[in-house]
């Protein structure tokens, strides 16, 4: 099963929003496979944020990001990347769908409560960066039979 990370960011603890957001990802029926707590280093967020480094919000983007732990989680299911993007919905909060996780919650491009992986390779490069191997429980989900079809399992 394909496995993603979500970072809840400064703005989901500081708003009381995280349960509400775990939540969600439960009732979906992606399996959570790793959960903690981390103080974001700069070297991290600019590694992390690479892409947009010579953006004129990059400063004010670590600054945010660097103000609170980060919730982050790894989630497993199928297809569980484009799954979960479609959950947190589009980049700013304005415009997401409501319904989404930025949509309902967020008005803001830039504090929009979660980061998403959004392909394999970032989802793996995220994985290392933000995890250790013995954070990651591969534990035996009992439901797993009623969440899936045979075929899809
Ligand atoms: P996403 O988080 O949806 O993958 P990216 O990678 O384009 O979107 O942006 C990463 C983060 O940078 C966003 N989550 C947001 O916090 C911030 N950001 C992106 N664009 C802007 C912008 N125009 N102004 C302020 N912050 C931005």
């Amino acid at each position: 099963m394909e496995k993603t990370v979500v970072l809840l960011k400064p703005d989901a603890l500081q708003r009381g929003l995280v349960g509400e957001i775990i939540h969600r990802f439960e009732r979906k029926g992606l399996k959570l496979v790793a959960l903690k707590m981390t103080k974001a280093s700069e070297a991290i967020i600019e590694e992390h944020y690479a892409h947009h480094k010579d953006k004129p919000f990059f400063a004010g983007l670590k600054k945010f990001m660097m103000s609170a732990p980060l919730v982050c989680m790894v989630l497993e299911g199928k297809d569980a990347i484009a799954v979960v993007r479609k959950m947190a919905g589009v980049t700013n909060g304005r415009e997401a769908e409501y319904g989404t996780i930025r949509g309902d919650f967020s008005i803001s491009q830039s504090n929009n409560i979660a980061h998403v992986s959004d392909s394999e390779e970032a989802a793996k490069e995220e994985l290392h960066r933000f995890f250790e191997e013995a954070d990651l429980h591969d534990w035996d989900r009992t439901i797993s039979p009623y969440l899936y079809g045979e075929d899809e399992l």
